[in-house]
């Protein structure tokens, strides 16, 4: 049996990226279908991002859909740099009039899952078999398989916010498509517990053991994180291997109060940065990881997801309601004018804060010279202020 229908856009992914343009275009009256390769609970258990730059605020705002965001994230107005014993405060309010909130993207994905079930929108889950037709055409198609349905669906653009392991980017044509990739010899094990967060902060730290993140969740709910070596495996890291790690990578003030309990969740995350040029093709346009991925010392790859959104949502909306595609057409260069400043920003914390392999004494001592310079120089604090809180859109 074959389904057949038309919406104005298809939108591939049901990861954030997709359900906020979905949310986005449904305020404005233009009407969406989301396909997700898996189910609704198996996308809601991924413990990923933790901090929302202002401008994803807002559109998660625009969206209606941050009533729940504003109860209950958490307000950052700076974070901690350290390097062993010594601390680097950043305070972002003193530089730039930004903060940072701190709410799980699992929670986020929720908000916006709930909306468009509320708003009665089409979502379909488990499809396989993904194929988009005759996208530099002016009737483009999109058709998949979901639960022993086939489907077609007609549709004027197509967004490709299906993540990295994706289809959409594969349909730009190999050669007119370029990939630009560095995969780090390390991951970040990643652990959350019911406990309280050791510092009201996060604290970015670089050791002798490697580098280490404590953030958050919540009041008793906790997210830690330790860089391991690519080649390691969850199954080599009981929870007590993990908080003696954790305690020897931070400052002594914290090791001595960290609380530690048992993981309720517990996986590693490789890490890599890519970017896809162009971002569109035709009437397909990438959004997200579909195009580019950052290491997430920055906490960027989430924010970079939704700058994408927020300049296609743009695009698409003069488009329908002014009947004005310029914004359509520069879309990719729009987006990969931020995305490069985000990917340096990503790169530079990684570098700052990892121990490299590779890395020999003199590479050490630039890493420790540059660390000295982020404590003594308030331009440097600045910069890294202006890059965490956001580039303007
Ligand atoms: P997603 O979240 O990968 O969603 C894509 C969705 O598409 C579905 N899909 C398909 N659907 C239909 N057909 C197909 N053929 C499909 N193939 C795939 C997938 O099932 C999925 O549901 O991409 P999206 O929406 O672009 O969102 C991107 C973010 O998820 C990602 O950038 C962040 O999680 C990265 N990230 C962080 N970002 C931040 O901004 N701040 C952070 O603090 C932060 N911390 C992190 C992170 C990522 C991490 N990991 C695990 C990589 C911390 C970690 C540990
Ligand atoms: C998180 O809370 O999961 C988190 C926070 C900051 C990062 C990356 C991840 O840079």
């Amino acid at each position: 049996m074959t389904t057949q229908r038309r919406v104005q856009v298809a939108i591939i992914g049901g990861g954030p990226s997709g359900l906020l343009l979905g949310q986005l275009l449904h305020t404005i009256g233009v009407d969406a279908i989301v396909l997700e390769r898996k189910t609704r609970d198996y996308v809601l258990s991924r413990i990923r991002a933790g901090v929302l730059e202002q401008g994803l605020v807002t559109l998660m705002e625009e969206a209606g859909t941050a009533d729940r965001l504003h109860r209950e994230g958490i307000t950052h107005d700076g974070t901690v740099i350290s390097y062993g014993n010594t601390q680097i405060a950043i305070p972002f309010t003193k530089h730039v009039a930004k903060p940072v909130t701190v709410y799980g993207q699992t929670e986020l994905t929720r908000d916006l899952y709930d909306a468009r079930e509320h708003t009665g929108a089409t979502t379909l889950f488990n499809v396989t078999n993904v194929t988009l037709s005759d996208i530099t055409d002016d009737s483009p198609y999109v058709e998949c398989e979901a639960n022993g349905v086939r489907h077609r669906i007609d549709c004027d653009f197509i967004a490709g916010c299906d993540g990295f392991h994706g289809v959409s980017r594969q349909h730009i044509p190999a050669a007119c498509r370029q990939e630009f990739e560095k995969v780090y010899p390390f991951g970040w094990l990643g652990i959350l517990s019911e406990t309280p967060p050791v510092h009201d902060e996060l604290i970015y730290a670089n050791s002798d053991d490697g580098f280490a993140l404590c953030s958050m969740r919540g009041a008793h709910l906790s997210r830690y994180y330790v860089q391991v070596a690519a080649t390691e495996s969850v199954d080599q890291w009981d929870d007590n291997a993990f908080w003696s790690a954790l305690r020897r990578r931070i400052p002594e003030q914290f090791a001595d109060t960290l609380v530690t309990g048992p993981s309720i969740e517990k996986s590693i995350a490789p890490l890599r940065s890519f970017v896809c040029e162009p971002m569109q093709w035709g009437k397909l346009f990438l959004c997200g990881d579909a195009a580019h991925i950052v290491p997430p010392t920055g906490a960027k790859g989430l924010n970079t997801a939704a700058s994408d959104v927020r300049y296609l949502f743009d695009a698409l909306k003069t488009h329908y309601v002014n009947r004005d595609s310029e914004a359509l057409r520069n879309y990719s260069q729009t987006a990969l004018a931020r995305v490069w400043k985000v990917e340096r920003f990503s790169h530079w914390m990684t570098s700052l804060l990892h121990r490299f392999p590779e890395q020999t004494d003199f590479d050490l001592k630039i890493q420790q010279a540059e660390l000295s310079f982020l404590a003594e120089n308030q331009s440097a604090q600045a910069s890294l202020a202006i890059n965490y809180v956001g580039l303007p859109y």
